[in-house]
Protein backbone atom coordinates (compact mmCIF):
# COMPACT_ATOMS: atom_id res chain seq x y z
CA UNK A 1 0.00 0.00 0.00
CA UNK A 2 1.05 3.41 -1.17
CA UNK A 3 1.77 5.77 2.10
CA UNK A 4 2.33 9.77 2.04
CA UNK A 5 2.73 11.94 4.67
CA UNK A 6 0.31 15.19 5.22
CA UNK A 7 0.21 17.49 8.10
CA UNK A 8 -1.09 16.46 11.31
CA UNK A 9 -3.15 19.90 10.76
CA UNK A 10 -2.51 22.32 7.86
CA UNK A 11 -2.58 25.88 8.22
CA UNK A 12 -5.15 26.61 6.05
CA UNK A 13 -7.79 24.27 7.84
CA UNK A 14 -8.26 21.93 4.99
CA UNK A 15 -8.48 24.13 1.82
CA UNK A 16 -6.37 21.89 -0.16
CA UNK A 17 -3.98 24.24 -0.59
CA UNK A 18 -0.84 22.19 1.11
CA UNK A 19 0.64 20.35 -1.37
CA UNK A 20 -0.04 16.66 -0.08
CA UNK A 21 -3.35 17.47 -1.97
CA UNK A 22 -1.60 17.44 -5.38
CA UNK A 23 -0.24 13.85 -4.55
CA UNK A 24 -3.39 13.14 -2.98
CA UNK A 25 -5.39 14.59 -6.21
CA UNK A 26 -2.61 12.03 -8.24
CA UNK A 27 -3.34 8.78 -6.56
CA UNK A 28 -7.35 9.53 -7.23
CA UNK A 29 -6.53 10.23 -10.98
CA UNK A 30 -4.19 6.54 -11.58
CA UNK A 31 -7.29 5.06 -8.96
CA UNK A 32 -4.25 3.99 -6.37
CA UNK A 33 -5.39 3.51 -2.48
CA UNK A 34 -2.99 5.33 -0.49
CA UNK A 35 -2.80 5.77 3.50
CA UNK A 36 -1.54 8.86 5.08
CA UNK A 37 1.16 9.47 7.92
CA UNK A 38 -0.11 12.47 9.67
CA UNK A 39 3.40 14.28 10.97
CA UNK A 40 3.10 17.47 13.07
CA UNK A 41 5.50 20.51 12.89
CA UNK A 42 7.71 19.36 15.10
CA UNK A 43 7.45 15.95 13.56
CA UNK A 44 8.89 17.25 10.23
CA UNK A 45 12.15 18.25 11.73
CA UNK A 46 12.74 14.53 13.30
CA UNK A 47 15.33 12.38 12.34
CA UNK A 48 12.35 9.87 10.97
CA UNK A 49 10.80 11.98 8.75
CA UNK A 50 14.29 13.63 7.85
CA UNK A 51 14.88 10.31 6.49
CA UNK A 52 12.27 10.06 4.34
CA UNK A 53 13.09 14.13 3.18
CA UNK A 54 15.98 16.31 3.85
CA UNK A 55 14.54 19.54 4.37
CA UNK A 56 11.60 18.29 6.60
CA UNK A 57 8.41 18.89 4.58
CA UNK A 58 5.69 17.31 3.59
CA UNK A 59 4.39 15.68 1.04
CA UNK A 60 6.39 12.13 0.63
CA UNK A 61 5.66 9.12 -0.55
CA UNK A 62 6.40 5.45 0.29
CA UNK A 63 5.56 3.21 -2.56
CA UNK A 64 7.70 -0.46 -1.88
CA UNK A 65 11.04 0.16 -1.81
CA UNK A 66 10.70 3.98 -3.23
CA UNK A 67 10.48 6.85 -0.72
CA UNK A 68 10.17 10.31 -2.72
CA UNK A 69 9.46 13.72 -2.07
CA UNK A 70 9.62 17.08 -4.10
CA UNK A 71 5.62 16.98 -5.91
CA UNK A 72 7.16 16.78 -8.84
CA UNK A 73 9.12 13.23 -8.69
CA UNK A 74 6.00 12.14 -6.95
CA UNK A 75 3.69 12.80 -9.36
CA UNK A 76 6.03 11.96 -12.08
CA UNK A 77 6.49 8.60 -10.57
CA UNK A 78 2.94 7.72 -10.35
CA UNK A 79 1.86 9.18 -13.88
CA UNK A 80 4.98 6.68 -14.96
CA UNK A 81 4.03 3.82 -13.72
CA UNK A 82 0.21 3.69 -13.65
CA UNK A 83 -2.21 4.47 -16.27
CA UNK A 84 -4.12 7.94 -16.53
CA UNK A 85 -2.20 10.56 -16.24
CA UNK A 86 0.22 11.07 -18.95
CA UNK A 87 -0.07 9.97 -22.61
CA UNK A 88 1.16 6.12 -23.98
CA UNK A 89 3.36 7.19 -26.65
CA UNK A 90 6.71 8.91 -25.60
CA UNK A 91 6.22 11.87 -28.17
CA UNK A 92 3.37 12.56 -26.46
CA UNK A 93 4.32 12.42 -22.85
CA UNK A 94 7.38 15.06 -22.96
CA UNK A 95 5.10 18.05 -23.22
CA UNK A 96 3.21 16.85 -20.61
CA UNK A 97 6.39 16.97 -18.38
CA UNK A 98 7.39 20.15 -19.89
CA UNK A 99 3.94 21.77 -18.14
CA UNK A 100 4.79 20.22 -14.72
CA UNK A 101 7.71 21.63 -14.77
CA UNK A 102 6.51 24.85 -15.89
CA UNK A 103 4.12 24.47 -13.11
CA UNK A 104 6.61 24.32 -10.38
CA UNK A 105 9.62 26.06 -11.86
CA UNK A 106 8.20 28.87 -13.76
CA UNK A 107 4.66 29.49 -12.36
CA UNK A 108 4.80 28.38 -8.69
CA UNK A 109 7.90 30.99 -7.54
CA UNK A 110 6.25 34.20 -8.02
CA UNK A 111 2.72 32.77 -6.71
CA UNK A 112 4.63 31.62 -3.70
CA UNK A 113 6.36 35.11 -3.33
CA UNK A 114 3.03 36.48 -3.22
CA UNK A 115 2.15 34.37 -0.76
CA UNK A 116 4.85 35.18 1.54
CA UNK A 117 4.84 38.76 0.62
CA UNK A 118 0.72 38.95 1.64
CA UNK A 119 0.88 37.05 4.68
CA UNK A 120 4.43 36.52 5.99
CA UNK A 121 6.00 39.84 5.30
CA UNK A 122 3.18 42.10 5.59
CA UNK A 123 4.20 43.77 8.88
CA UNK A 124 7.83 44.32 7.14
CA UNK A 125 8.31 48.27 6.89
CA UNK A 126 8.47 47.68 3.19
CA UNK A 127 5.98 45.25 2.25
CA UNK A 128 3.97 47.97 0.78
CA UNK A 129 6.75 48.82 -1.50
CA UNK A 130 7.05 45.05 -2.30
CA UNK A 131 3.80 43.71 -2.67
CA UNK A 132 3.35 45.75 -6.15
CA UNK A 133 6.30 44.13 -7.48
CA UNK A 134 5.68 40.99 -6.75
CA UNK A 135 1.85 41.48 -8.19
CA UNK A 136 2.80 42.42 -11.15
CA UNK A 137 5.12 39.79 -12.26
CA UNK A 138 2.30 37.11 -10.91
CA UNK A 139 0.30 39.01 -13.56
CA UNK A 140 2.89 38.91 -15.62
CA UNK A 141 2.71 34.82 -15.83
CA UNK A 142 -0.73 34.80 -15.56
CA UNK A 143 -0.93 36.61 -18.82
CA UNK A 144 1.12 34.75 -20.63
CA UNK A 145 -0.58 31.59 -18.77
CA UNK A 146 -4.13 32.64 -20.14
CA UNK A 147 -2.82 33.17 -23.62
CA UNK A 148 -1.45 29.84 -23.92
CA UNK A 149 -4.37 27.87 -22.64
CA UNK A 150 -7.14 30.60 -24.57
CA UNK A 151 -10.15 28.14 -25.64
CA UNK A 152 -8.59 24.96 -25.23
CA UNK A 153 -9.82 22.67 -22.13
CA UNK A 154 -6.47 21.17 -20.80
CA UNK A 155 -2.75 22.54 -21.74
CA UNK A 156 -1.97 19.94 -24.39
CA UNK A 157 -4.89 17.60 -25.32
CA UNK A 158 -5.87 15.15 -22.78
CA UNK A 159 -5.94 16.14 -19.17
CA UNK A 160 -2.55 15.10 -17.73
CA UNK A 161 0.06 14.92 -14.66
CA UNK A 162 1.11 18.83 -16.36
CA UNK A 163 -2.66 20.02 -15.91
CA UNK A 164 -2.98 18.46 -12.31
CA UNK A 165 0.22 20.35 -11.02
CA UNK A 166 -0.55 24.14 -13.34
CA UNK A 167 -4.15 23.55 -11.52
CA UNK A 168 -2.76 23.34 -7.83
CA UNK A 169 -0.38 25.29 -7.88
CA UNK A 170 -2.60 28.31 -9.79
CA UNK A 171 -5.50 27.42 -6.90
CA UNK A 172 -2.57 29.06 -4.19
CA UNK A 173 -3.35 32.17 -5.50
CA UNK A 174 -7.09 32.14 -5.46
CA UNK A 175 -6.93 33.54 -2.08
CA UNK A 176 -5.37 37.10 -3.62
CA UNK A 177 -8.20 37.66 -5.88
CA UNK A 178 -5.32 37.49 -8.80
CA UNK A 179 -6.63 34.41 -9.93
CA UNK A 180 -10.23 35.82 -10.74
CA UNK A 181 -8.28 38.49 -12.86
CA UNK A 182 -8.16 35.86 -15.22
CA UNK A 183 -11.34 34.51 -16.28
CA UNK A 184 -9.61 31.97 -18.77
CA UNK A 185 -7.66 30.66 -15.74
CA UNK A 186 -9.97 30.77 -13.52
CA UNK A 187 -12.20 28.56 -15.61
CA UNK A 188 -9.60 26.22 -16.05
CA UNK A 189 -8.81 25.54 -12.75
CA UNK A 190 -12.27 25.53 -12.12
CA UNK A 191 -12.40 22.45 -14.55
CA UNK A 192 -9.45 21.00 -12.46
CA UNK A 193 -12.02 21.30 -9.28
CA UNK A 194 -14.72 19.40 -10.71
CA UNK A 195 -13.25 16.45 -11.71
CA UNK A 196 -14.02 13.81 -9.62
CA UNK A 197 -10.85 12.32 -8.41
CA UNK A 198 -9.58 16.38 -7.29
CA UNK A 199 -13.13 16.33 -5.53
CA UNK A 200 -11.84 12.75 -3.83
CA UNK A 201 -8.58 14.34 -2.42
CA UNK A 202 -10.16 17.01 -1.80
CA UNK A 203 -12.85 15.56 0.60
CA UNK A 204 -10.23 13.19 2.25
CA UNK A 205 -7.73 16.30 3.59
CA UNK A 206 -10.82 18.32 4.60
CA UNK A 207 -11.64 15.71 6.82
CA UNK A 208 -8.34 15.63 8.27
CA UNK A 209 -8.09 18.75 9.15
CA UNK A 210 -11.33 19.87 10.16
CA UNK A 211 -11.74 16.31 12.34
N1 LIG B 1 9.06 21.81 -3.45
C1 LIG B 1 8.42 21.01 -2.43
C2 LIG B 1 7.39 20.07 -3.07
O1 LIG B 1 6.84 20.41 -4.14
O2 LIG B 1 7.15 18.97 -2.55
C3 LIG B 1 7.79 21.95 -1.42
C4 LIG B 1 7.21 21.20 -0.24
C5 LIG B 1 6.62 22.19 0.77
O3 LIG B 1 6.75 23.43 0.64
N2 LIG B 1 5.98 21.64 1.80
C6 LIG B 1 5.38 22.44 2.82
C7 LIG B 1 5.96 22.10 4.19
O4 LIG B 1 6.15 20.94 4.51
C8 LIG B 1 3.89 22.15 2.88
S1 LIG B 1 3.05 22.70 1.43
N3 LIG B 1 6.23 23.12 5.01
C9 LIG B 1 6.67 22.92 6.35
C10 LIG B 1 8.07 23.37 6.57
O5 LIG B 1 8.78 23.74 5.59
O6 LIG B 1 8.49 23.38 7.74
C11 LIG B 1 3.18 24.49 1.66
C12 LIG B 1 1.91 25.02 2.23
C13 LIG B 1 1.75 25.13 3.57
C14 LIG B 1 0.55 25.65 4.06
C15 LIG B 1 -0.42 26.07 3.18
N4 LIG B 1 -1.61 26.63 3.65
O7 LIG B 1 -1.91 26.56 4.83
O8 LIG B 1 -2.37 27.21 2.86
C16 LIG B 1 -0.23 25.96 1.82
C17 LIG B 1 0.95 25.42 1.34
Amino acid sequence: MITITAFDRSPDGGKGLARDTRVRWALEEVGQPYQVRLVTFAGLKQPAHLALNPFGQIPTLEDGDLALFETGAIILHLAERYPGLLPADANARAPATSWMFAAVNTVEPPILELVTARIFEADKPWAKERLPLVIERVRARFQQLSARVGEAEWLDGEFSAGDLMMVHVLLRARPSGLLDEYPILAAYVARGEARPAYQRAFAAQHAVNTR
